[in-house]
């Protein structure tokens, strides 16, 4: 069948919450619209070194839109098979660690996802970000968040999750699929002279 096939990368740094967050989404939707995790373990990390999952959303002009999902660790040291993954996408969720003492890895986690789209000439893609870890003791306040990571407070889109109860994840992951199904529009449109 014909569908819309959009990829979104879950990007942060390490323990930030987007396997939690895959999970949290699995756990929200009717099992017939989402497919199952895929997570790798100790022993298939080699080869299988992201998370996976698929989640069908509604149709655009009649065509079925289908959300691939992807975790990914976010460093600089992604190997080519992980880059072109990032080259392949269409929107990113940024999932920040809201605990104290991680706005470093926060910071350059978001740094090397931009870096890596700029690199390929793609620096206005869509990133949602997700202050993740909501519930925990001594969390940053989003202030102090969106000034550690030098969000732009006019346009900057960002959610505050605890993807271990699945607060907010959803709302994080509507908003990134409406800018990539913009952005998909408006390819169709022009690809049409409209
Ligand atoms: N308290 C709390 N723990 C969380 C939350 N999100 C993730 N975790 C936990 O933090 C750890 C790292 O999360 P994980 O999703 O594996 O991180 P990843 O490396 O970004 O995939 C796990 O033990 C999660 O259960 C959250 O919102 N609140
Ligand atoms: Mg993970």
């Amino acid at each position: 069948m014909r569908e819309i096939p959009t990829r979104i990368v879950y990007w942060g740094p390490r323990g930030s919450g987007k396997t939690e967050t895959l999970r949290a989404i699995a756990a929200g939707l009717d099992p017939k619209s989402c497919g199952p995790l895929l997570t790798p373990s100790d022993q298939d990390s080699r080869t299988l070194f992201m998370d996976l999952m698929t989640v069908e959303m509604g149709a655009l002009d009649g065509v079925p839109v289908r959300l691939h999902l992807v975790g990914l660790p976010g460093d600089d040291r992604l190997n080519e098979n992980a880059l072109a993954v990032v080259r392949g996408a269409h929107g990113f969720v940024f999932v920040a660690d809201s605990a104290p003492g991680r706005q470093e890895e926060n910071r350059s986690a978001l740094e090397s996802l931009r870096r890596h789209l700029a690199a390929i000439g793609q620096p206005d893609r869509p990133i949602v970000v997700q202050f993740n870890r909501r519930d925990i003791a001594g969390a940053r306040s989003t202030e102090e968040m969106v000034t550690d990571l030098g969000l732009d407070q006019a346009a900057g889109q960002w959610f505050e999750t605890t993807a271990l109860n699945g607060s907010g994840v959803m709302e994080a992951l509507a908003a990134v699929a409406v800018r990539v199904v913009d952005v998909l529009s408006a390819a169709a449109e022009e690809r049409s002279g409209t």
